[in-house]
């Protein structure tokens, strides 16, 4: 190919090659280090979006740069494809949830063809077939046999109209999506998967991996350990007694109200009968269907109703009200607390609003006093206790101990860690999703499906009405026989939690076509763990949690012999325009596809990662999808002109002018930097600075030798190869190589050609294009016309101060200070007010210290080379002198990296 052709068109050559040579696709090899690079997978809703492109983009770049460091990278791709808009398109349109979601993978499939990733596409996972979530199907009954998996009652969404369990996304305002009934919660027998047992692990091992801090913070806070005291509180009239969870006993003397969740199966029980049940009741329907996030929100305003009863405070004997209100959950703790007002804001508030007496019992120890009629809001700190019996005048934290003690000897308390974290609740009264593999026999209750007949398929013989589970409607699947007694028994119909199945894929992963276990034990050995894991923070808790907890399990079950999946996390910012996420519903979406046909694969590639760093949010421009468009075409035409002479010869560093030793230098710094920069991802700066090659290549093309810019060219194909594949394969074919740039070997910088005090000169040059710019401008806005500048270089006396001054103002600041050692030198004393006047400069603006030693003849050399081209771009002649020789005035103010200039 030797004509122009259009990205696109470079872009679908390359990866037809690709795809014949098969270049992607990998093997286990002890002989080599692995590396897993790995996205998170998308779930398969139709095409693919900006945040799903920025994310590939991200990992392929990384896993093209580890395969080219000569690692074995496994890079694989998958569709988490169960869930809930499969079949709610079946609902709707009366489509079958897998010819949907067969279709919306092709799509994404396709795209992700098109731009160019990386994967080995023989290793494809989807998760709705047979021969995956059969092993979803094993690990559960596996799980099962360890007793991480057990039932129990929870709450679901109803809908009474579609007589359906709903999930929340379809619960919209408290009604149902469909038919817009206000929807009831019903308590029905759940399956829950153990992973409390692992709550302590789950939190400690979160200290070894190299994840933001951001979300091990999250995790941490999502497991939510909390070591308190569980106390039993007798309640009045009633041989019950209501067992509370406090991190706080140090205020139980200042107890003055309990308060129940409005979950809580105690309340009912409770208000039977009485005047306040009704009241009781309708409050619970209210609150139960509040988002429970929010519901203990300190601004959310604290509600509740007294049930009528009350409680005997064990310590204390008083007599205290029983309420129940919003801010308590069900399911922390007990489900029910005792209210300090006073040393509680939550409490304090309730307290304030429906009349309840508090009582004191922490002094600050920092003079002032708390007084319960003056007190506006709750005092939450230490202090001394008060108006607690013998624990009076004990340090709070002191007192915690002290009662703790003492409760758990009188047996009304016990020492206890908490979690926030909640079982799994696994089960889903829905389709598309994997069978739990259980029967139902009369006699033996729910039995495990013997492993020999998983899978247990999901029937194809369902209607989607909108009403109820659709697996029920199948005439095949229901009726079983018991696998212990033969007879007929029911098939469960729940299906699992569609977080089953991204719970072990980068497992499957290893070994995608293993058929007798979920995943091969060797390949899992060489693969595992994850090196380097990209996915969206949305995910930072539960996908992330869930992982964790199954590679954790699957270990104990002797699968598996590491602790943790992911090694490295990246967690990638959104993609916004005008401010805002694109999403459909603000109508500012950008459609990757568009792009692809109009700029090409690289330009969608290269703009996403050269506008922000990968962490941060990237806001979506078209100028900047243009210039990138723009800058890749001026690669890639200039080495299609000038192919012929780009041709790769050895380097004579003795023959090479000053130019080319700098732009040598710049090229194999870029390449050092560029490796850490990649390596810390910052892949904008690494693309930003390989860009600077090119340019520079480019703009000196006619001033040094073909060697240098093919050098420069060459070297700048590798580097941006993992973020522009396809350009590059074609610019590097075009130079003259037969082998894939995607197969090269990482280049590595050439120490030797690294020479700080030639960029150094030209950073001089650099400054002084732009001095010279400036002073041209004044003249000419004082009408002047110019037409010869002279440049003076400064005296060697000077370089000699900058260098000592350089190393004084390491240790001082001070004029005066730094004037007087410097002064020590005779050289310096004789040109006193000069030296001084230069201290002066120097201290105001220390940018003008040089960082190398340099002599006035490296700088006269350096810029009576660059002298023409000055020259043509000022228009104006130009003459070099140094300062001794001087005859202007003006001649003195010439300073190291910074000759004087006169214009005439
Ligand atoms: C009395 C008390 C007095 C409390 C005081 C705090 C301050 P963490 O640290 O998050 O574990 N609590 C217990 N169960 C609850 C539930 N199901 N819903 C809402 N709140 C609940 O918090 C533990 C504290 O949160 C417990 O200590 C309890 O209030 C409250 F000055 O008991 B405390």
């Amino acid at each position: 190919m030797s004509e122009k052709v259009p990205l696109k068109t470079i872009a679908e050559k390359w990866q037809k090659l690709w795809k014949e040579k098969r270049i992607f696709k990998v093997e286990e090899d002890p002989t080599k280090k692995k590396f897993y690079c790995l996205e998170m997978y998308p779930y398969p809703s139709g095409k693919l979006h900006m945040g799903h492109v920025r994310n590939y983009s991200i990992g392929d770049a990384y896993a093209r740069f580890k395969r080219m460091q000569g690692f074995n990278v496994l890079y694989p791709m998958g569709y988490d494809a169960f869930g809930l808009p499969a079949e709610n398109a079946a609902i709707n349109h009366k489509t079958n949830p897998e010819e949907w979601t067969k279709n919306c993978i092709a799509l994404m499939r396709e795209q992700q063809e098109q731009l160019g990733f990386s994967y080995d596409w023989d290793r494809i996972v989807e998760t709705y077939k047979p021969e995956y979530y059969k092993w979803n199907q094993w690990i559960f009954l596996k799980f099962y046999e360890k007793g991480l998996v057990y039932r129990k009652k929870a709450a679901v969404n109803w809908c009474p109209k579609c007589k359906t369990v709903l999930a929340n996304e379809q619960v919209i305002d408290g009604k149902c999506w469909r038919c817009k009934t206000k929807v009831e919660i019903k308590h029905i027998e759940q399956w829950f998967l153990r992973i409390t047992k692992y709550a302590d692990e789950l939190l400690k091992d979160l200290d070894n991996l190299e994840w933001p801090e951001r979300v091990k913070l999250m995790q941490k806070n999502w497991i939510g350990r909390s070591e308190g005291v569980l106390v039993k509180f007798p309640i009045v009239d009633s041989d019950k007694h209501i067992e509370i969870f406090t991190t706080r006993p140090d205020t139980l003397y200042g107890v003055t109200f309990m308060v129940f969740a409005p979950e809580h199966p105690m309340i009912e029980e409770l208000v039977k009968g009485t005047k306040y049940e009704k009241e009781v009741k309708d409050f619970i329907r209210k609150v139960i269907i509040e988002e429970k996030t929010t519901r203990t929100d300190e601004e959310k305003p604290k509600e509740g109703v007294f049930v009528g009863r009350y409680a005997i405070n064990p310590l204390t004997n008083e007599k205290i009200p029983i309420y129940v209100a919003n801010f308590v959950l069900m399911d922390y703790g007990t489900g029910a607390i005792m209210a300090v007002p006073t040393h509680d804001q939550r409490d304090f508030e309730f307290a304030k609003k429906y009349n309840i007496k508090m009582k004191v019992v922490i002094q600050p120890k920092d003079g002032y006093e708390l007084n319960v009629e003056k007190m506006t809001r709750a005092y939450e700190g230490p202090g001394d206790l008060v108006n607690s019996g013998i624990f009076n005048g004990l340090d709070n934290e002191e007192a915690k101990e002290k009662i703790i003690e003492y409760l758990e000897e009188e047996g009304i308390g016990k020492k206890t860690v908490q979690y926030k974290l909640r079982d799994w609740l696994i089960s889903r009264q829905r389709y598309w999703g994997t069978p739990i593999p259980f029967v139902k026999c009369p006699e033996h209750g729910y039995v495990p499906v013997p492993y020999d007949q998983l899978p247990v398929l999901l029937p194809k013989d369902v209607e989607f009405t909108g009403q109820g589970n659709p697996i029920k409607t199948s005439k095949t699947f229901l009726k079983t026989k018991c696998p212990i007694c033969g007879r007929e028994a029911e098939r469960e119909t729940d299906t699992m939690d569609t977080f089953v199945d991204s719970s072990w894929y980068f497992l499957r992963n290893c070994s995608p076509r293993e058929e007798k276990l979920p995943f091969e034990k060797k390949a899992v050995q060489y693969w595992m763990p994850v090196d380097q894991y990209i996915g969206g923070i949305e995910h930072a808790v539960l996908h992330l949690l869930y992982s964790r907890f199954f590679t954790k399990a699957l270990r104990d079950i002797g699968l598996l012999n590491i602790d943790e999946p992911f090694k490295r996390l990246l967690t990638q910012g959104m993609v916004l325009k005008n401010g805002e996420a694109m999403s459909k519903s603000k109508g500012n979406i950008v459609d990757p596809g568009e792009i692809i046909d109009k700029y090409g694969p690289d330009t969608a590639r290269m703009f996403i990662l050269v506008t922000a760093s990968p962490e941060k949010e990237l806001e979506w421009s078209d100028e900047g999808v243009d210039k990138v468009y723009k800058f890749i075409n001026k690669y890639y035409d200039f080495v299609l002109k000038n192919r012929e002479n780009l041709i790769e010869e050895s380097i004579d560093y003795e023959k090479l002018s000053n130019k080319e030793k700098y732009l040598l230098s710049l090229t194999h710094r870029t390449i050092r930097e560029v490796h850490d920069d990649i390596e810390n991802f910052k892949l904008n700066v690494a693309i930003q600075k390989t860009m600077r090659i090119v340019n520079e290549a480019i703009k000196n093309y006619s001033v040094v030798k073909p060697a240098i810019t093919t050098e420069m060219i060459s070297k700048a194909t590798l580097l941006f190869s993992p973020f522009i594949p396809h350009v590059c394969e074609e610019v590097w074919n075009l130079l003259g190589n037969k082998n894939f740039v995607s197969l090269e070997k990482w280049p590595v910088a050439n120490e030797k050609f690294i020479n700080d005090k030639i960029e150094l000169l030209y950073e001089v040059i650099d400054n002084l294009r732009s001095d010279l710019r400036n002073v041209i401008e004044l003249a000419r806005k004082k009408n002047k016309v110019a037409n010869k500048a002279t440049l003076v270089i400064a005296e060697p006396w000077k370089y000699t101060l900058f260098n000592k001054v350089s190393k004084i103002m390491e240790k001082t600041r001070n004029v005066g200070e730094i004037t007087k050692q410097v002064m020590q030198e005779e050289e310096f004393k004789k040109r006193s007010k000069q030296t001084v006047q230069i201290i002066q400069k120097i201290v105001k603006n220390p940018q003008l210290l040089i960082e190398e030693e340099i002599t006035p003849e490296d700088e006269f050399s350096v810029i009576d080379e660059e002298r023409q081209e000055l020259e043509k771009e000022f228009n104006i002649e130009i003459k070099l002198e140094f300062e001794k020789n001087s005859n202007y005035e003006k001649a003195k103010q010439a300073l190291p990296g910074k000759p004087a200039i006169i214009l005439e």
